[in-house]
């Protein structure tokens, strides 16, 4: 037994999070966590908000409210969704509370003890009229590249060019709409990041194991130099820089937010006596901590992160494997929360149970290279592997047990050369699945599973015991008895990816199921079932949709 302690990137607080946030960081974290459990492993899985930033700030005066109050709600309805995806968070917290807080101060503390931190002045905007600082996204104007009139100071979204806030022609703030901004000296700290190169070049490069995206992002960073980091804002939504001369500023999101990760086991360890998060994050070798992001995310995880946690010289794991993601796209385009294109989570489970969602962003996830979600290719895959295949093979098993044999699991026979056929078969594409999962290859994961329900299908359609059992009902007996194993296991190997529907399956045959108990071999597959147990008719798993029923019910849904 191993201990895993497996983490999803945080979320932004604001806004509502769509498909492609879930398929590249929560929905694969949560697959991988369900495995672990089932195979007997200790999980810590951790997640939470992320609070910080100027997105936050932004979003909580669009809608008038107090920042904090704004993120306690928008936590609220993330917490809620993600409840409903059945994502099966140990502990999901937030970065603006008290444990996270008091754990970023004490490794800045430490890290500018250990003379890793550097005060330098910067030019900043400053409005008179707001009487305050803004940070390079609160400053918008007209970019001087495509003279869109919206681009803010960090990025002109239009043409997507990274920009100053000097650069803006006609700049104002995004504050009050105040036009009168100058610029002014500030102070600042910075993470000189350049001083661990040696070290993490060193740490990356004994991860030859990792998904080639991650290891060749982070080389790339650490090619082109590390350059020292600001992480320091003239924000008052933050975590409060404790230093002389630095009051009125608070760390930058960045900074905070990975350290969110380490807070969220404190809060996990102090609901609870006994707990300990030591046991987790300095547990060394004995633990192995996976991290689950997109691709945009691994700078953070792989650099400046990893450099807090070194220069703050506490005994903290790094991490063992960051899985990264490539985007999810929505029709041939961008998802973008900004612009509200694409299905949104909320809108998702309004319009089909989550189980459906999760197959197809599992089966579909963005590995090896981007992934397009088209409502056709969605409607196409989830009828043939969830209905045609999965429910299919559900429903055909447990309606000829009730009808041929009174609902129970059939006495009597020996299994014959069909079924050593089969157990070879299974033990082949068992040994795959834990493969694929064992090296976080997803796709390849539900691949295997989708081919063991295709195996349990064709031996049932083979073995054909409804034809057989007019003749022969030992055989009979023998063939539906195995057939009621391959349910168990096609129900077993899914409940990783479809929770809700295997455990209804599971439930059905009288079966433990949360966690489900993992079936190694396909001898043991095929014979696990006792003789005599009475089961029940699950309710119809997966009715077929339509890409007409769906787009009908998703503008019904949409504001
Ligand atoms: N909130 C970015 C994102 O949601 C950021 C991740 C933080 S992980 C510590 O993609
Ligand atoms: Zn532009």
């Amino acid at each position: 037994m191993t201990k895993f302690l497996i983490t999803s990137a945080l979320p932004y607080v604001n806004g509502v999070k769509h498909l492609g946030n879930l398929a590249g960081s929560l929905l694969p974290a949560d697959i991988h966590a369900r495995y672990r459990r089932q195979t007997g492993h200790q999980v810590l899985f951790l997640c939470g908000t992320d609070e910080h930033g100027t997105p936050a700030e932004l979003a909580a005066q669009a809608a008038g409210l107090p920042v904090a109050d704004y993120c306690a709600r928008q936590h609220a309805v993330q917490a809620d969704i993600y409840r409903r995806f059945d994502l099966s968070f140990d502990h999901f917290s937030r970065t603006s509370q008290a444990a996270n807080h008091k754990l970023t101060q004490e490794i800045f503390l430490r890290l500018d003890a250990a003379g890793h931190i550097e005060a330098r002045t910067i030019q900043q905007a400053y409005s008179p009229t707001d009487g305050r600082f803004l940070p390079d996204r609160y400053v918008v104007g007209t970019c001087p590249h495509c003279g869109d009139a919206n681009a803010r100071g960090d990025q002109c979204e239009a043409c997507t060019r990274l920009l100053d806030p000097e650069a803006l022609v006609a700049p104002r703030s995004a504050v009050s709409g105040a036009t009168d901004i100058e610029f002014r000296e500030s102070r600042h700290l910075f993470l000189k990041l350049s001083a661990f190169a040696p070290a993490l070049r060193a740490w990356l490069d004994r991860r030859n194991d990792w998904p080639l995206l991650v290891r060749s992002i982070a080389r790339k960073w650490l090619d082109e130099g590390l350059r020292d980091r600001c992480i320091t804002r003239d924000l008052s939504w933050g975590v409060p820089v404790p230093k002389a001369g630095f009051a009125d500023k608070v760390f930058y999101v960045w900074f905070d937010a990975p350290i969110g990760y380490i807070a969220a086991a404190v809060e996990w360890a102090e609901a609870v006596p006994g707990r300990d998060w030591r046991d987790w994050w300095q547990g060394g070798d004995a633990v192995r901590h996976v991290q689950f992001l997109a691709k945009d995310n691994v700078p953070f995880h792989t650099v400046s992160f990893p450099a807090t946690l070194l220069g703050s010289g506490l005994p903290l794991k790094l991490p063992d494997v960051i899985k990264g993601f490539n985007w999810l796209t929505y029709e041939g385009g961008k998802f973008s929360t900004s612009r509200r294109r694409g299905i949104f989570t909320d809108a998702a489970l309004d319009l089909l149970p989550a189980d459906t969602w999760r197959w197809w962003l599992a089966a579909n996830a963005p590995e090896g290279s981007d992934s397009d979600f088209t409502v056709e290719r969605f409607v196409d895959g989830v009828n043939k592997d969830l209905a045609d295949t999965f429910g299919n093979l559900v429903n055909r098993c447990l309606s000829f047990t009730a009808s041929a044999f009174g609902g129970t699991v059939p006495a009597g026979g020996q299994p014959g050369p069909a079924e050593q056929a089969l157990v070879a078969r299974l033990d082949l594409e068992l040994a795959a699945l834990c493969r694929h999962h064992d090296g976080l290859a997803l796709r390849k994961a539900a691949a295997s599973v989708r081919s063991l329900w295709k195996i349990a299908n064709s031996y049932v359609a083979e073995a054909a015991p409804w034809s057989v059992v007019r003749h022969d009902r030992q055989r009979a007996a023998v063939i539906t008895r195995t057939a009621l194993n391959l349910v168990r296991l096609s129900a077993s190997v899914a409940w990783p990816f479809i929770p809700k529907a295997a455990s209804l399956v599971l439930m059905s045959l009288g079966e433990p199921a949360d966690p489900p108990t993992w079936i190694g071999d396909g001898a043991m597959a095929i014979s696990a079932l006792p003789a005599g147990r009475a089961l029940s008719m699950p309710p119809l798993l997966f009715p077929k949709i339509t890409a007409q029923s769906l787009l009908a019910a998703a503008a019904s849904a949409s504001p």
